[in-house]
């Protein structure tokens, strides 16, 4: 998953994109983050200057998605934690990287399984809140009931990614990320 992460970078962020990221991260805490970048510094932007960018802040995974691209599961990030996030959730992103992503983002506690928990915050968040609490538990017995492929109770990776293959509507994460025009390479 490493070798292809890098490659999506390298397609999404040919063409001065990358440059153009690096500027947004400076810009967000230009006293924290250097102009220069060849001594590596070990900088970090704080989580609450990330979730409050536009392509996230109306984003009901914001929290998630910063903690799972973050090294430290804080939200808070480096540089190169920023560019992954871009790059996964850009538009050139391959699917199957999408799904391993998602699928990171709505195991909320983190045991690389999503259980019927993980899977009602995610439908809620899914759907902003717009259903019932009743609702919700009868999609998420749905989801578990076609998806749960050995019947363990809970969603393995396998089981999400045969999941997304007939209802795509779970790498919706991304939806409310609008990407400036850059990104349409
Ligand atoms: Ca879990
Ligand atoms: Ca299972």
């Amino acid at each position: 998953m490493e070798g292809e992460k890098e490659s999506v970078r390298m397609r999404v962020f040919r063409a001065g994109s990358c440059q153009q990221l690096f500027y947004r991260y400076q810009d967000l805490a230009p006293q924290l983050v250097p102009l220069d970048y060849t001594s590596c510094p070990d900088v970090k932007v704080p989580y609450e200057l990330i979730g409050s960018m536009p392509e996230l802040k109306d984003n009901p995974f914001r929290q998630r998605i910063a903690q799972v691209f973050s090294e430290d599961g804080d939200g808070h990030m480096t540089l190169d934690n920023f560019l992954d996030m871009f790059s996964v959730m850009s538009e050139m992103a391959p699917r199957d990287l999408k799904a391993y992503y998602a699928f990171k983002i709505y195991d909320f506690n983190n045991d690389d399984y999503i259980c019927a928990w993980d899977l009602e915050q995610t439908v809620t968040k899914l759907t902003r809140g717009e259903l019932s609490a009743e609702e919700v538990s009868l999609i998420c017995e749905k989801v578990l009931d076609e998806a749960d492929g050995d019947h363990d109770g809970r969603l393995s990776l396998e089981d999400f990614q045969n999941m997304i293959l007939r209802a795509p509507d779970f790498l919706r994460f991304t939806d409310s990320v609008k990407f400036p025009p850059f990104f349409h390479l």
